[in-house]
């Protein structure tokens, strides 16, 4: 069986969806990034990476970072349909989840969400939260003109919607106003049964 390492309201939000929308058998373990698990002696056995998310895949296996995760998820259970046909469909898969994980989440919401691990005056962390505001601000748009009017990110519901549906989540408690259709896919994916099977694990 599977083992998921999890932090609810984190990233890891994106895998747990993934993994209930693959029917996946797992167990989850909470790593609660917020209480400080992640630098657990425990935690760092398994993970020296100490964060989430993480899947162990069989003893000797811990699969790290969110890209790595879902294509090893959307590969390993084919019949979910998650891993589209084509090679351009799959680099553009590829593209976007590097874009939200990559730049908006960690170049952008990290700023937001935690500037005192990179500055501690009053002042230096205000403009780094400025700084990932704009980030923020500027992927949203992005990711609006890509999905234009599209239901999900790229069409059908793929690996890329999952790491979507968390940094819209952080959009909407940090204050930020949705495009339309970026607010549309939100309620979308907040329909789905994966997302109905995940809501006891998805906030803290
Ligand atoms: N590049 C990693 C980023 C993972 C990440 O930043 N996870 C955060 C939670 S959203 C975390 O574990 N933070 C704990 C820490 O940095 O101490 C991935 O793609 O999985």
């Amino acid at each position: 069986m599977l083992t998921f390492f999890h932090s609810p309201g984190s990233c890891s939000n994106g895998i747990l969806l993934l993994l209930h929308e693959t029917g996946a058998d797992f167990d989850t373990r909470i790593v609660d990034v917020v209480r400080g698990d992640q630098r657990s002696h425990a935690y760092l056995a398994q993970n020296p990476k100490g964060k989430v998310p993480a899947l162990k895949i069989d003893d000797e296996t811990i699969l790290t970072e969110f890209q790595a995760i879902a294509y090893w998820l959307a590969n390993a259970y084919p019949d979910a349909g998650l891993w589209p046909d084509g090679l351009l469909a799959r680099s553009r898969t590829l593209e976007a989840l590097d874009f939200i994980v990559g730049s908006v989440h960690m170049r952008g919401f990290t700023f937001v969400k935690v500037p005192q691990k990179f500055l501690s005056d009053a002042a230096g962390k205000s403009a780094l939260q400025a700084h990932g505001r704009t980030e923020v601000g500027k992927g949203l748009s992005i990711l609006s003109e890509m999905m234009g009017e599209r239901d999900y990110l790229l069409g059908d519901f793929g690996l890329a919607d999952a790491a979507l549906f968390y940094v819209l989540d952080w959009a909407k408690q940090e204050g930020f106003t949705l495009p339309e259709n970026l607010s549309a896919c939100h309620q979308r994916l907040r329909q789905r049964p994966s997302f109905r099977k995940s809501k006891t694990l998805w906030m803290r």
